[in-house]
């Protein structure tokens, strides 16, 4: 764990960047799902953790601002373990960061992109984020070199190796899981899509936006980008799409109309959560 202080700090200095590099770090990770944690273990793992699940390293300023962007629904065994192993290893790596659950109210279809495109919008409210990590409840990363950064120029796929795939991406285009954009490449691409109503389709929609937009997609080394999948079955309210075919033949006509500059909804609450910042917002139905 990081220090809570530096011995040597002088109140009249503002503190130095971390290193380049932190020290912290530990390589491979043993992520186990037997027991789910609760908050109150958590929170007692964390105490260096501010309301709405934002943190600073103490001893020095963070080289990057990160916000961890969660699309949300009744999963909460599988937010217990992400909130239990991403905090310690968020702060092992001595970022700036803030976690945002973003909940989808009530039971229609659910969105996962338009969710993303809430909490961007959202997070971006609070804190200029350097990096804006699009993540799944149920991936756990599994080495802690693979750094929750952004790269300066193109859109990182990050969650490359699961265990669902046997640690192998399943095909080339593939932008499922774990994505980091910075806030500009977010814009660049007008955002995720809204229309993509139910499970299957938007991430490929996101890998064609991509390129689109005149960007690449860039991953860490494989070795690097391993994540444990929670295993579980389809959810009740995202049956898979069955219009995403038809709307992936769309994408090059759409992406400029859909997205950020087309996004709608109601914000029906934000609390700050001691483990993280909830969103519950009300982003309409399937048509
Ligand atoms: C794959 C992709 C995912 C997305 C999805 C298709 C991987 C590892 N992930 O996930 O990024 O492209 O296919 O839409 O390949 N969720 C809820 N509550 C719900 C339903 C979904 O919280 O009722 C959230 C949650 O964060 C979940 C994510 O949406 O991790 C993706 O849904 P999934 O896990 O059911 O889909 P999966 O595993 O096939
Ligand atoms: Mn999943």
């Amino acid at each position: 764990q990081p220090p809570a202080a530096r011995l040597d700090a002088d109140p009249a200095q503002p503190p130095p960047y971390c290193p380049e590099r932190s020290p912290f770090l530990i390589g491979p990770l043993t992520v186990s799902f037997s027991r789910v944690p609760t908050l109150e273990q958590i929170r007692a793992k964390n105490p260096a953790v501010q309301p709405g699940g934002r943190y600073q390293p103490a001893a020095c300023e963070a080289r990057a601002r990160t916000a961890v962007i969660v699309p949300y629904r009744n999963r909460e065994s599988h937010l217990g373990y992400l909130l239990y192993y991403l905090h310690p290893f968020l702060q092992r790596q001595q970022l700036q960061y803030g976690i945002y659950l973003v909940q989808q109210a009530g039971n229609g279809t659910f969105n996962r992109a338009k969710l993303l495109n809430v909490g961007v919008k959202e997070a971006l409210k609070d804190e200029e984020w350097d990096c804006l990590f699009l993540h799944d409840v149920d991936l756990i990363p599994e080495n802690d070199y693979n750094l929750y950064t952004c790269d300066p120029w193109n859109p990182k796929h990050v969650s490359v190796a699961m265990n669902k795939f046997g640690y192998n991406l399943p095909y080339s285009q593939y932008f499922g899981g774990v994505s980091a954009l910075t806030p500009d490449q977010y814009m660049k691409m007008n955002g995720f899509p809204n229309e993509y109503w139910g499970w299957g389709g938007e991430d490929d929609d996101i890998a064609t936006r991509v390129r689109l937009a005149g960007m690449k997609i860039v991953r860490p080394p494989v070795s690097i980008g391993h994540y444990k999948m929670v295993k579980h079955k389809g959810d009740k309210g995202n049956e898979e799409n069955p219009h995403r075919f038809d709307l992936l033949i769309r994408t090059q006509r759409m992406w400029t109309q859909d997205g950020m500059n087309s996004l709608t909804y109601t914000l029906l609450a934000k609390h700050l959560h001691p483990l993280y910042t909830n969103l519950t917002v009300d982003i309409g139905s399937d048509p």
